[in-house]
């Protein structure tokens, strides 16, 4: 299959936040996600603010901060609105029954549901898992719209992980789940490995990406942004260690956010 040029995937998105996500990616020319694992509200600030120009989403894992404050949350929203990104704020990969995760998503010392775009969850559980988060997600911002819904949501249809225990039919199910009718205006795509769904409104986002390494002690597996984007048929690639652990992240995000933009306009002859 061909694949189709964000210009008009982004005419078809009706969630907010993934559209959103899309025009950011065009502006700006980047299919760059930084997975931003540093331990300190500071560093996180830093670190913000060297990648922004180069990316055009921001995850975070809110809880192996710290010092969490939600004054810095403010701080990076700032920092967001400066360099046109967004954040994903907490890749907390949701994975209980409905009514357990909506408390999780809306309650707690977190509070996520108040300022998070854009959340993920693994579909082990069933259905029940995505009915519960969208209707935290309806409840806290009151439902005008159907489309009005002002959180997206990625299911985990694969993992990077080596010895991950996803098949091939928990990543089919996971797809039938997103591409569900009733899930069109929430689900906005994918944490999978490569391209799992040929519908244009759902998204893939890819983590395991590294230019230099090819994994870590504890079971992580990479790949390169090419790799990912022209064979895989990813549209967006997840760097964590690769970016903030090098010398200069800016430079590295530059690197990454290149590779990852030149990859996309290849693979949109190659897809033919
Ligand atoms: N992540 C994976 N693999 C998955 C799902 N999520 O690596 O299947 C997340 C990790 C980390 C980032 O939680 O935040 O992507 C990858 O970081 P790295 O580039 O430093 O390995």
């Amino acid at each position: 299959t061909k694949r189709i040029p964000f210009e008009k995937r982004l005419e078809l998105i009706p969630n907010k936040v993934g559209k959103r996500l899309v025009q950011i990616m065009l502006q700006k020319k980047t299919c760059l996600c930084v997975a931003a694992d540093v331990t300190t509200c500071s560093q996180l600030l830093q670190l913000a603010d060297h990648v922004g120009p180069f990316i055009c989403l921001l995850k975070t894992h809110v809880d192996i901060l710290t010092d969490f404050d939600k004054q810095s949350l403010v701080q990076l929203k700032a920092l967001a609105d400066k360099h046109n990104f967004l954040i994903f704020e907490v890749d907390r990969k949701f994975a209980d029954i409905g009514n357990t995760v909506k408390q999780q998503f809306s309650g707690g010392v977190y509070n996520i549901v108040s300022w998070a775009d854009i959340i993920n969850c693994h579909t082990l559980p069933g259905p029940g898992i995505i009915d519960g988060l969208k209707e935290a997600a309806i409840e806290y911002h009151g439902k005008k719209k159907e489309n009005e819904i002002y959180h997206g949501l990625l299911l985990l249809a694969e993992m990077s992980s080596e010895g991950n225990l996803i098949t091939p039919d928990y990543t089919r199910h996971s797809v039938a789940l997103a591409e569900h009718e009733k899930y069109k205006e929430f689900v906005i795509g994918f944490i999978s490995m490569g391209k799992v769904s040929s519908n244009p409104t759902l998204l893939h986002m890819t983590p395991g990406v590294s230019i230099q390494n090819k994994g870590d002690n504890l079971g992580q597996q990479y790949l390169t942004p090419e790799h990912v984007i022209c064979e895989k048929g990813t549209d967006v690639i997840i760097v964590g260690r690769g970016i903030y652990q090098s010398k200069d992240p800016a430079k590295s995000a530059k690197e990454y956010q290149d590779k990852s933009w030149e990859a996309y306009l290849k693979s949109l002859n190659n897809f033919d």
